[in-house]
């Protein structure tokens, strides 16, 4: 029969592959209802060639990609454009962050189908079935494509699914395509770091985040004990002694955390998540103590910035202050958690002053947070924009003169590329000038403050680079910083996590 289903993760990363999670789930909930294969590219040396193979065997009609911004594009565009090309009757079905935020310009390219507009786990079995029975697809939620008369169709947003009824994950299928141990990497966290996604959405609306659109202000997660016996079923079976917990935020309820952390109390594992400042924040200290016992030894958050206007302007519907921030950072030192800091800089404002003059006050900031708990790892982003249309935000950067690509294909040109990774935000508002400060100062701090997590560097290479760096960390000439790049280049593979995530 030729119904079957391709399932595939465009490479997203060099190094450190990751369980390829949204694959994963989308594969659990058509188990059993549709035969698949999963195509993970970040394992594959020739990906399209191995989703040829299975296209000419002539069984299998639905190519699904989840596509991310970034690297995911340079092999998800190219590859469904050739397939739908060589192979005109299959259906290109794209899920993931990409497809929809920019939803329109991946439904108007003609060789798309269809794509998923946040969680798949109903529509895309739902969609399947219409499309094998030659049944509407209109009432299907979730979903959006481009009809006959050229309109793009968005149906309506399902309510957030039980994460507990969700079919288990298939680990011992993906395991038949490509060994488990081979995701269970080496970080910062233990030898085999299990990736874990344990809840969707996130109950905020920070007015640059891409989770809003898609999720708006909703969160659900698995319960404690559900998170616990897939962490136990990877630790037994596979060996798996660290988890990441990629949800966009664990935090968001203390119970669950004490209640995972009270579980994971002896099992000696080593763990990480994403969470919020002002929400952990108001964790009891028992909790916080309780949760370092259970292994949890860094946090990731989004501290964004040191001035509070562009924090109420961020964090719409948040409590965080620049004077939190600081005294979490303290807390977290008391507690012996490691925080770990991203801010955006570069935002707009009236004048090219303006911007300059808050980028110097967050400098100030981060090296003012740095004093305070110097074990706080700090990440810099470059703002990039992302079209939460009807915020404050986006009408601003709008009025700025930005605009995204047209064309689906525009979004792998260098310059696009370069902005998905926030290395080049393409702002009219940020001069050269300014993105030259940044950059040379976050290759200043680094240098004074190496990574804790990155695992290569040795406490020789360490003292090198700090006392390299010392006399420009702490008089502020960052300007032209060869020196120290030539050491990193030696000495380090950085940890990007702008780029390979953590
Ligand atoms: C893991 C991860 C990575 C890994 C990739 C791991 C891998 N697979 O190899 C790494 C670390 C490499 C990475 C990198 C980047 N990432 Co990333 N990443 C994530 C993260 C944390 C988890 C993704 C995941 O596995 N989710 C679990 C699954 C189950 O959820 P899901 O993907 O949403 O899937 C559901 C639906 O979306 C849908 N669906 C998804 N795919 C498909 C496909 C089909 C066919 C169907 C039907 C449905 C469907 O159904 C699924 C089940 O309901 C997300 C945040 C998050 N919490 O999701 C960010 C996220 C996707 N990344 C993001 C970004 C920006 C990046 C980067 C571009 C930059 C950066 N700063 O991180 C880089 C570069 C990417 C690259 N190199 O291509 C953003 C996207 C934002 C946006 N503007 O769209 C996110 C949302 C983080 C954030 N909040 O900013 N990332
Ligand atoms: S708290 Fe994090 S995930 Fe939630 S809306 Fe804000 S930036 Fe996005």
């Amino acid at each position: 029969m030729s119904n079957k289903v391709i399932l595939f993760n465009p490479r997203s990363a060099n190094s450190k592959y990751r369980i390829p999670n949204s694959i994963l789930q989308v594969g659990a909930s058509i188990q059993g209802k549709f035969e698949y294969v999963l195509v993970d590219g970040n394992l594959e040396k020739d990906p399209y060639q191995k989703i040829k193979s299975y296209l000419d065997t002539g069984e299998f009609k639905y190519l699904g990609m989840t596509v991310m911004p970034g690297p995911q594009l340079s092999q998800a565009i190219p590859f469904a454009k050739k397939a739908k090309e060589e192979y005109p009757n299959i259906v290109n079905i794209w899920g993931g962050y990409f497809p929809a935020n920019q939803y329109k310009v991946v439904v108007s390219a003609p060789y798309i189908d269809f794509a998923i507009n946040g969680p798949g786990d109903n529509t895309f079995p739902a969609l399947l079935m219409a499309l094998e029975n030659d049944l509407p697809y209109e009432f299907i939620p979730n979903l959006i494509y481009q009809n006959q008369d050229g309109d793009i169709i968005k149906t309506q947003k399902e309510s957030l699914l039980d994460q507990d009824r969700l079919a288990p994950l298939p680990y011992d299928y993906l395991n038949t395509f490509y060994p488990i141990e081979g995701y269970l990497g080496k970080t910062y966290l233990g030898q085999k770091t299990l990736a874990y996604h344990s809840s969707v959405g996130c109950p905020f609306k920070c007015s640059f985040c891409a989770v809003v659109p898609i999720y708006n202000a909703r969160w659900r997660g698995k319960s404690a004990e559900n998170i616990y016996k897939d962490v136990m079923k990877m630790k037994k079976e596979y060996g798996a002694d660290a988890i990441e917990f990629h949800d966009n935020n664990f935090f968001v309820s203390e119970k669950r955390v004490a209640a995972f952390s009270k579980m994971m109390l002896n099992e000696n594992m080593i763990w990480w998540g994403e969470g919020r400042i002002d929400t952990i924040d108001k964790y009891s200290d028992e909790t916080l103590h309780l949760m370092r016992k259970a292994g949890c030894k860094m946090i990731f958050y989004g501290a964004e910035s040191g001035n509070d206007d562009i924090l109420k302007q961020m964090d719409k519907g948040g409590k965080q202050t620049a004077e939190q921030i600081k005294s979490f950072a303290a807390r977290m030192k008391k507690v012996d958690i490691i925080p770990e800091y991203s801010f955006v800089l570069g935002l707009p404002a009236e004048t090219p002053q303006k911007v300059m003059a808050q980028i110097d006050s967050d400098i100030q900031f981060i090296k003012e947070i740095k004093k305070i708990n110097p074990n706080t790892e700090i990440i810099i982003y470059m703002y990039s924009p992302v079209p939460t249309e009807g915020s404050e935000l986006f009408e601003r950067i709008t009025e700025a003169g930005f605009q995204f690509p047209e064309k689906l294909e525009d979004w792998i040109t260098p310059q696009w590329q370069n902005f998905d990774l926030r290395k080049n935000p393409l702002t009219p508002w940020l001069t050269p000038a300014m993105v030259d400060k940044i950059k040379n100062f976050e290759t200043v701090l680094n240098a004074y403050y190496p990574t804790v997590s990155d695992t290569k560097l040795s406490k020789f290479q360490r003292k090198v680079m700090r006392s390299v760096s010392a006399a420009r960390y702490k008089t502020g000439l960052y300007k032209y910083p060869y020196e120290l790049k030539v050491l990193q280049r030696f000495w380090l593979k950085y940890r990007q996590p702008e780029i390979e995530g953590f």
